[in-house]
């Protein structure tokens, strides 16, 4: 499969620089060099910059509301588990608006790979504090500096029992690549949270500052069937930040949960169904 499959017509309005690029690249890069096929994949994005991405890769899409990417998805997957289903949310539309859906995702081992584009910001809506902001920094909501203590999605993925869990950086995109492909792959839900340089209004977390810090866990001997060493990597940010694979285990997807779907996907079914059977199954 070339790269090229994927691309799409439409005007590209992202920021000269903006980290989404790395991100569209590299996810365009896994399908192909995992030879999937456009009518194999679905995006689902929520509202915000990153919600552009649908306009911009040729596979099924759908640009859903905000903060609700994990119900649609969990709902395509379900309907046709054949599908390979791909979430997109920026740090807001995960973690504020839409982190009520993240747990159940999580522990049902939706088998979709969850994409955050985090900016450590409000992209879209021009630079407000989002919940992944550190304390202390100063927005146009948080004039005196951020008072909450950040959301961390890794850890956040961790206790809610996410069978993968990764983190990337729109700078080190033959990294990024490789885990998404490893991702995309798995069965079961996968987080991988991007740390995506907003070019335009976060100007303490940039392309420098993670360049400065970021180290690769599989240069360290990192065990990631071990939760307990990803939970203590999971936590660590300052001069030292961690990028790769956190942790994995091997666990069936929800799909597993309903004996219908052994018989193949719902949309593969058919619809008319004995009522009467049913009816008396419930007299
Ligand atoms: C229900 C609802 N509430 C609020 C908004 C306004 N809104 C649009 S995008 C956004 C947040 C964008 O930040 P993020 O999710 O981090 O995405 P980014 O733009 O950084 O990619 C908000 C609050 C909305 N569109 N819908
Ligand atoms: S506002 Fe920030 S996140 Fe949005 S396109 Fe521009 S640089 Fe990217």
């Amino acid at each position: 499969m070339s790269i090229k499959e994927y691309d799409t017509p439409a005007t590209n309005t992202w920021c000269p620089g903006c980290g989404n690029f790395a991100i569209l690249m590299t996810v365009k890069q896994a399908l192909a060099e995992l030879g999937l096929a456009r009518e194999e994949v679905v995006a689902v994005t929520g509202i915000g910059c990153h919600g552009k991405l649908t306009d911009y890769i040729n596979v099924n899409g759908i640009h859903t509301i905000h903060g609700r990417v994990l119900p649609v998805a969990t709902a395509i997957k379900t309907a046709n588990h054949k599908l390979t289903v791909l979430g997109f949310s920026g740090d807001g539309d995960a973690f504020n608006i839409g982190i009520g859906h993240f747990p159940h995702a999580a522990r049902r081992n939706v088998n979709m790979t969850y994409i955050i584009h985090d900016n450590l910001i409000y992209g879209l809506t021009t630079g407000q504090t989002s919940p992944t902001s550190k304390q202390g920094f100063v927005t146009k909501t948080s004039p005196r500096g951020e008072w909450s203590i950040a959301i961390n999605p890794l850890t956040q993925a961790l206790t809610a029992h996410a069978s993968f869990v990764a983190r990337t950086f729109a700078g080190e995109p033959k990294q990024m690549k490789e885990v998404l492909k490893q991702a995309i792959e798995h069965e079961g839900f996968a987080l991988v949270d991007v740390l995506q340089p907003c070019v335009s209004f976060n100007k303490v977390n940039t392309y420098q500052f993670y360049k400065d810090r970021v180290y690769k866990l599989e240069d360290t001997g990192h065990d990631s069937g071990d939760w307990d060493m990803a939970y203590q990597r999971a936590e660590e940010w300052g001069d030292r930040i961690p990028i790769g694979v956190f942790y994995r285990e091997e666990r069936p997807g929800y799909e597993h949960n309903f004996p219908v779907l052994a018989e193949g996907p719902l949309v593969d079914q058919s619809l008319v169904r004995d009522l009467e059977k049913l009816f008396k199954e419930y007299m």
